[in-house]
């Protein structure tokens, strides 16, 4: 549900020469399989629309910002993304919208497993049935 989704507060190391942020084993509840990052977004972009049936994910704003839209099929809450020290843990079977990208905006998303179409839940209806099963 929505309240599993979680911030992360992401150690950092701050001098002089400045920012230094790290995301390790303990910093992420599973075990990292693949990152991957989105950029060059146009600002008028509608990505993410989907859920996932078992994917955990942790999505970090390396630079800009951008909102993520999180719907648990009973509650709705956005999220705005814009500090690369800040990472939300998604759990599985949350839907989510991403808009508003800044220019420069890179997304950045750690996630439990490789790739797979299979665990995409793309339909909103298929969403909708699931959740109320
Ligand atoms: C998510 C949000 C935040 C791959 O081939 N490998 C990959 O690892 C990924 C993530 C995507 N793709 C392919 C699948 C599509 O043909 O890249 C294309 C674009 O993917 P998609 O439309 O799913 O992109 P977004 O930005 O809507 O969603 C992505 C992730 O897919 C999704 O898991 O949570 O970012």
């Amino acid at each position: 549900t929505i309240e599993d989704i979680k911030d992360i507060q992401i150690p950092k190391v701050e001098d002089l020469r400045g920012n230094l942020a790290i995301v390790e084993g303990d910093s992420i509840p599973f075990e990292m399989k693949r990152v991957y990052y989105l950029y060059d977004v146009p600002s008028s972009a509608y990505r993410g629309g989907h859920a996932h049936r078992s994917l955990e994910q942790v999505m970090i704003a390396l630079s800009g910002s951008f909102d993520v839209i999180f719907d648990d099929g009973k509650q709705k809450k956005t999220i705005t993304l814009n500090k690369p020290d800040r990472g939300i843990l998604i759990p599985p079977g949350i839907w989510r919208e991403m808009v508003n990208f800044s220019s420069g905006a890179v997304c950045m998303v750690i996630a439990s497993e490789v790739y797979d179409e299979e665990d995409y839940i793309r339909a909103y209806s298929e969403f909708q049935s699931l959740k109320n099963t």
